[in-house]
C-alpha cells in the first residue's frame, strides 16, 4: 500500500530502550540475591560469566542519567526474581526491594516511564531444583512473585510485561540456558509444552491479578514475533508458513488475548503425543487474563518451505532450523545479515506489525529490536556505529509506514539501552547506544561512552521520529 502522506508518531509515543536484569546488572550474588538459572548454568565457551555484566547494579544512576540525556520517555528493564525473593518463594530480600525502588524512583525523577518485565529468562535456581516450570506449583510461585512486585512497585509502575519471549523459552530453551527437564524425562516435547502451559496459565493469572490490585495499570505479554514467509508460491509452502507462524507466533498471542490454544499447534501436539495436561481451573484461568496492549520483540522474519519430516529442530532466537514435520527453514536471499548471522528485514517489521495488529487490534509496544555488532572504542573515546544507525533508521521508517497503515503504536524500545551480555554470544555482541568499556574477560574501567547512535537517537526522540537523518 502506498501513502501520499505519512501519519506522525503519536504525541505521547514512548521512545526508549530495553535491558534485562541478568544481562545488565551484575552483582549476581550481592546484597542477598539468590542465584538464578543463569548464574548456575555453564556459560557458552569463550563468553563471560554473568557476575559483573555492565555493572548497572552499582551504576544505575549514571545509566539512567544518560538515558535521560538521550530524551528517553520509557526505560524497559526486568526485575530479577531471585533478587527480591532469593529462594523464589518465602522470604523477601529488603535490599532487593530497595534496589528496584531506587531504579524506579531514578526513572521517575527524570520523567522516564518504567516499563517492567516481570520475568526475563532468570528462574531462581532454588525453584529450578523444585522442578522449574514443570512443577504445577510454578503458577503459584509466579503469582506470589507478581504480588510482591505489585505491592511494592504498583504505586509507581503503570506498565508491566509478563514473560519475555516465552516462545523462545519453549522453542530454544537450551540455547538461552533455561530448559530444565525432570530426571528420566522421555518425551521432551511434551514436557516442554507442559512447562509452556504452566507459563501461559501463570501469565493469565498475573494479568488478572494486576487488573485487580492495580486498576490504573496496564499489562501485556512480550514474545519474540517474526512473521514467517512461504519460500515460494507453491501452495504447500504456504501451509508450512502457516504452521510455523502458528507454532512460533500465534500460539502465544492467541493465548494471551483469547485464552485459547491455536488449533494448528494443538493438532501438532496431538500428533506428537505432546498435548499439555490441563489442571483444574486452568481453562477458566486462561480465559480470565486480558492484556491491555501487546509487547513484542522483533529482530527479523523467517522463511520456510514444505517439511519432509527430516529436518532438525532448534537454532537460536532468530536462526530457527525449522520444525520436524511442520516446516523447513530456508535462507531468504533478499535479505542481508548481521555480523552474527541474523537476517535483517525492516520491511518485515512493517509486515509483522500489520499482521499482529489486524489479528489482535490492541496497541503495540516494541519491546526489542536492534543490531548486535562488534563495536570499537577509538582512542579519543568515540564509537562510530553507522551500521546501527542505518538498521534503526530503516526499522523506524517502516514503523511509521505501519502507523500510516492504521497500526496503533504505543512505543519503541530497541535492544539495548546500554551494552550488556548477549544471551549466548557474550560481551562481544553489542547492541547499546551506550558503550561499556569492558571486554569478554577483561573488566577494564567499565566506564560509559556515548556511541554515535546515542546522539542520533537523541535527535530522533527530540523530533518525535520526524528527523531520522544521519548525524
Ligand atoms: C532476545 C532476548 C534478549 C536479547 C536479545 C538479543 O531474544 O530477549 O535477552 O539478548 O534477544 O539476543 P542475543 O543476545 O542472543 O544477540
Amino acid at each position: 500500500m502506498f501513502h501520499k502522506s505519512l501519519k506522525p508518531f503519536p504525541k505521547d509515543f514512548l521512545w526508549g530502550a530495553s535491558t534485562s536484569a541478568y544481562q545488565v546488572e551484575g552483582a549476581n550474588l550481592e546484597d542477598g540475591k539468590g542465584p538464578s538459572c543463569q548464574d548456575v548454568k555453564k556459560v557458552p565457551e569463550g563468553t563471560s560469566e554473568l557476575d559483573v555484566c555492565a555493572d548497572q547494579y552499582h551504576r544505575y544512576k549514571e545509566d539512567i542519567a544518560l538515558m535521560a540525556e538521550m530524551g528517553f520517555k520509557v526505560y524497559r528493564f526486568s526485575i530479577s526474581w531471585s533478587r527480591i525473593l532469593p529462594k523464589g518463594t518465602g522470604e523477601v530480600n529488603p535490599k532487593g526491594i530497595e534496589y528496584y525502588n531506587n531504579v524506579i524512583d531514578e526513572c521517575l525523577k527524570h520523567d522516564i516511564v518504567p516499563l517492567v518485565t516481570m520475568f526475563h529468562f532468570d528462574m531462581p535456581a532454588a525453584l529450578d531444583e523444585r522442578g522449574s516450570w514443570s512443577n504445577p506449583e510454578s503458577v503459584d510461585w509466579f503469582l506470589n512473585f507478581a504480588k510482591v512486585m505489585f505491592e511494592n512497585y504498583g504505586d509507581r509502575v503503570k506498565y508491566w510485561l509478563t514473560i519475555n519471549e516465552q516462545n523462545m523459552l519453549t522453542l530454544v530453551g537450551p540455547v538461552i540456558g533455561t530448559l530444565r527437564l525432570p530426571e528420566g524425562c522421555t518425551n521432551v516435547l511434551k514436557e516442554t509444552y507442559q512447562q509452556n502451559h504452566h507459563m501461559l496459565v501463570a501469565q493469565a493469572k498475573a494479568m488478572a491479578l494486576c487488573h485487580k490490585m492495580l486498576p490504573g495499570a496496564k499489562i501485556g505479554p512480550a514474545p519474540n514475533i517474526a512473521l514467517i514467509y512461504p519460500n515460494s508460491n507453491k501452495p504447500e509452502d504456504t501451509i508450512a508458513a502457516q504452521n510455523m507462524n502458528a507454532v512460533r507466533n500465534w500460539l502465544y498471542l492467541d493465548m494471551a488475548v483469547y485464552g485459547k490454544y491455536n488449533n494448528l499447534v494443538w493438532s501438532y501436539l496431538e500428533e506428537h503425543d505432546a498435548c499439555p495436561e490441563f489442571h483444574e481451573g486452568d481453562e477458566e484461568a486462561l480465559l480470565s487474563g486480558h492484556p491491555d496492549f501487546i509487547g513484542f520483540n522483533y529482530y527479523s522474519t523467517g522463511t520456510v518451505e514444505l517439511s519432509d519430516g527430516t529436518e532438525e529442530g532448534g537454532g537460536d532466537q532468530q536462526n530457527s532450523r525449522g520444525l520436524p514435520g511442520m516446516a523447513r527453514n530456508v535462507k531468504n536471499p533478499n535479505l542481508m545479515k548481521t555480523e552474527f548471522g541474523w537476517e535483517i528485514d525492516p520491511i518485515g517489521f512493517r509486515n509483522t506489525l500489520r499482521e499482529v495488529y489486524s489479528r489482535y487490534r490492541l496497541p503495540i509496544v516494541i519491546t526489542e529490536n536492534g543490531l548486535g555488532a562488534y563495536d570499537t572504542l577509538t582512542e579519543d573515546g568515540k564509537v562510530h556505529d553507522p551500521y546501527r544507525i542505518k538498521y534503526l533508521q530503516e526499522h523506524i521508517k517502516q514503523m511509521r509506514l505501519a502507523i500510516t497503515d492504521g497500526v496503533e503504536m504505543m512505543g519503541y524500545c530497541p535492544w539495548s539501552a546500554i551494552d550488556l551480555i548477549s544471551t549466548h554470544e557474550g560481551m562481544k555482541k553489542r547492541y547499546g547506544f551506550i558503550y561499556v568499556d569492558r571486554d569478554e574477560f577483561d573488566l577494564k574501567t567499565l566506564n560509559r561512552y556515548r556511541k554515535d547512535s546515542f546522539f542520533w537517537y537523541k535527535k530522533v526522540i527530540a523530533s518525535n521520529g520526524e528527523d531520522l537523518s544521519d548525524l
